[in-house]
């Protein structure tokens, strides 16, 4: 399977920046063939980036969040349907930023990952434990349980549309602290073998990444992790030349 490697630039880049983003990766296209590699702007920039990027530059573009409801009066929203009308085929859904921060529930997770596959986009269905559920070791169950419900709405058919990314809370962000391979073996296996394409045909989701202080130096031996299909990438990836690394590296 063709690795992935994405980046979200999370509430960060002007619009002039991003184009240079997107100039630095069409100097590096001949490296990106080798990965199915995809960025995330802010709203603000999807539309920018879809239109810089040439059509044989193989880069999907994707959207941070959108609303589950397609259209109607939700002041600061935007639909599924009006991301993709500006570019994006996938969606970050449930990122523990929006968790922590802008109230998302196990029940808006599950909603937004319907509503994105209904308007044919990939959801990219984010989770993570605490550090005290890591601590007190129930980082299986969390995980799995926050996967199942994040797919609870969707339908069957559907699944296959779904990438799923691990990202500990505790290994996030300059706060956090970069997890080891071993720490999140098990965590990768499960999701391999009960949602991940390994697994059970009936609950086949299309891939499983890991993210959270992924940088140039760990990437290899994180991607080496069974059940690991790409990886997902925050402060390491927002330097075009950074992302370009760890194409490379993923390829
Ligand atoms: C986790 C990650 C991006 P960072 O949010 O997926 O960010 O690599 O900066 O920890």
């Amino acid at each position: 399977m063709t690795t992935w490697i994405g980046t979200s630039w999370k509430m960060n880049k002007t619009l002039a920046e991003a184009r240079a983003f997107v100039d630095g990766l069409v100097a590096a296209r001949d490296a990106l063939g080798g990965v199915r590699a995809f960025v995330i702007p802010p709203h603000t920039a999807i539309a920018a980036v879809r239109e810089r990027l040439p059509s044989d530059v193989p880069v999907l573009v994707g959207a941070q969040n959108a609303h589950w409801e397609p259209a109607g009066a939700y002041t600061g929203e935007v639909s599924m349907g009006m991301v993709a009308d500006a570019g994006a085929t996938l969606v970050e859904i449930g990122h523990s930023e929006r968790r922590e921060y802008f109230g998302e529930t196990d029940d808006t997770v599950a909603r937004k990952v319907a509503a994105a596959a209904a308007a044919g986009l990939t959801p990219l269905l984010c989770v993570g434990e605490p550090a005290e559920v890591r601590a007190a070791g129930g980082e299986i169950d969390w995980i799995a349980g926050q996967v199942s419900r994040g797919l609870s709405r969707l339908a069957a058919h559907d699944l296959r549309k779904v990438v799923v990314a691990y990202e500990p809370v505790w290994a996030i962000g300059d706060l956090g602290r970069e997890a080891s391979p071993h720490e999140i073996a098990p965590v990768m296996e499960m999701l391999s073998t009960r949602f991940g394409p390994g697994g059970d045909a009936r609950h086949k989701i299309s891939a499983v990444l890991y993210g959270g202080s992924v940088n140039r130096f760990n990437a290899a031996a994180l991607l080496d992790v069974p059940g690991t299909d790409g990886l997902f990438v925050g402060r390491a990836a927002w330097d075009v030349a950074g992302f370009v690394e760890l194409v490379r590296i993923g390829a």
